[in-house]
């Protein structure tokens, strides 16, 4: 593998607009500014991630602007102008700094795709994925009424989701989904609570068992991996947890307390690709399924979601949907798209596809370039 080291990164700043509001139990979003971080190495090669943050700390502590102070401050002055010798090296690298998950994988995944491009490897194949395509789900907001619900699962199943995902919240769950259990018998379909609930709720979340879902994400505190484990002896429906993993550490003792059955992994909040496939792996080997959680991306991160949803345990369908589900015109070329419910794996250098430098130039709101290693702080 040639090594790999970054004279310059840059920080992207922009303002998205989602087509459509997304309701879930903490709030809705419409709008929000993410940081697309641009590495680029001695020989000019540009690697590209994303911070998976909104503009405020409601799905977990971090936002867009932490993120950018924490890579301007310390996570970019700790790996710039060093020679990194194989991308797992990153996560490392960057441990001096507690906690900042997402802003830590913003720029270890783009340092993944520098590394590819520098080796001439897809994204997919340098960390060890074998599918060339992958099966993709839906997740839907919370609708104003069940009825909506219901249509706008209709739609999805026509266009061919293989997993349909409803956020749920107190006065939002029974009804909706039992709605949605009638009118569509067999469809695969599950239940996001984004810990919308507590340990008192456990008689209602047992009436949950009777629609077959696939399995309820993340029913209690957003920190939380002793209540689920009470809560998963309770319910016969299997628990899936999201925020409460932060790492292998977190995924490793929830697999021994038995507070969940399946697990969601999102590249931001574990802190990056490396220690993604660290869960997966951990995973595999203790025959627990995972599947690919989906941040609102832009196609920068949602690349990185379809490689990573390359590797063998990811055997649920992911919240991958393409592009369009999300914005007008992603800031990508080409743009995902899926078909019959299926997104094919890139299979050029990277992460497989080129940034829109003009659509990127109009969405930018700031920019800033770093390219020494001073700051105002000593790193140890
Ligand atoms: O809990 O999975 C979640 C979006 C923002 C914050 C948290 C979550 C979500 C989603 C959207 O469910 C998934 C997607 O990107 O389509
Ligand atoms: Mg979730």
């Amino acid at each position: 593998m040639k090594p790999v080291k970054i004279k310059e990164v840059v920080l992207h700043t922009v303002k998205m607009r989602l087509i459509a509001p997304f309701t879930t139990s903490f709030g809705t979003f419409q709008e929000k500014h993410v940081c697309l971080v641009e590495a680029i190495d001695e020989s000019g090669i540009s690697g590209w991630g994303e911070t998976t943050t909104s503009d405020e700390p409601y799905y977990n502590e971090e936002t867009t602007h932490t993120a950018v102070y924490m890579l301007k401050d310390f996570l970019i002055p700790r790996i710039i102008h060093k020679t990194i010798k194989h991308p797992l090296d990153v996560h490392d690298m960057l441990t001096f700094v507690r906690r900042n998950q997402i802003a830590k994988s913003a720029i270890e995944t783009a340092i993944w795709d520098v590394f590819a491009k520098k080796n001439n490897l897809p994204l997919s194949e340098l960390i060890g994925g074998m599918k060339t395509e992958i099966e993709v789900g839906k997740s839907i907001g919370i609708q104003e009424s069940p009825e909506k619900l219901v249509e706008k699962v209709g739609e999805y199943v026509e266009e061919g989701f293989q997993k349909i995902k409803v956020k749920i919240a107190p006065g939002a769950d029974l009804d909706y989904i039992e709605a949605v259990r009638k009118a569509f018998p067999d469809a695969p379909l599950m239940a996001d609570a984004n810990s919308a609930y507590t340990l008192n709720d456990i008689e209602h979340l047992k009436k949950l068992d009777q629609y077959n879902l696939m399995m309820i994400e993340q029913p209690l505190a957003h920190d939380d991996i002793i209540d689920h484990a009470t809560l998963q002896k309770e319910i016969q429906t299997p628990v899936c947890l999201d925020e409460s993993i932060h790492s292998f550490e977190d995924a490793r003792k929830a697999l021994q307390l038995g507070s969940c059955q399946i697990i969601n992994i999102k590249i931001g909040r574990v802190g990056g690709l490396g220690e993604s496939i660290r869960i997966h792996d951990l995973c595999r080997d203790n025959g627990v399924p995972v599947w690919c959680g989906g941040m609102l991306e832009t196609g920068i991160g949602r690349a990185h979601n379809i490689a990573l949803t390359s590797l063998s345990n990811f055997t649920i369908p992911g919240d991958t949907a393409p592009s369009s589900h999300y914005w007008d015109e992603d800031i990508i070329k080409p743009e995902v798209t899926m078909d019959l419910g299926i997104i094919q794996v890139q299979s050029g250098p990277g992460i497989g596809f080129e940034v829109n430098r003009e659509k990127l130039e109009r969405l930018t709101v700031e920019k800033e370039r770093i390219t020494t290693a001073e700051t105002l702080h000593p790193i140890p």
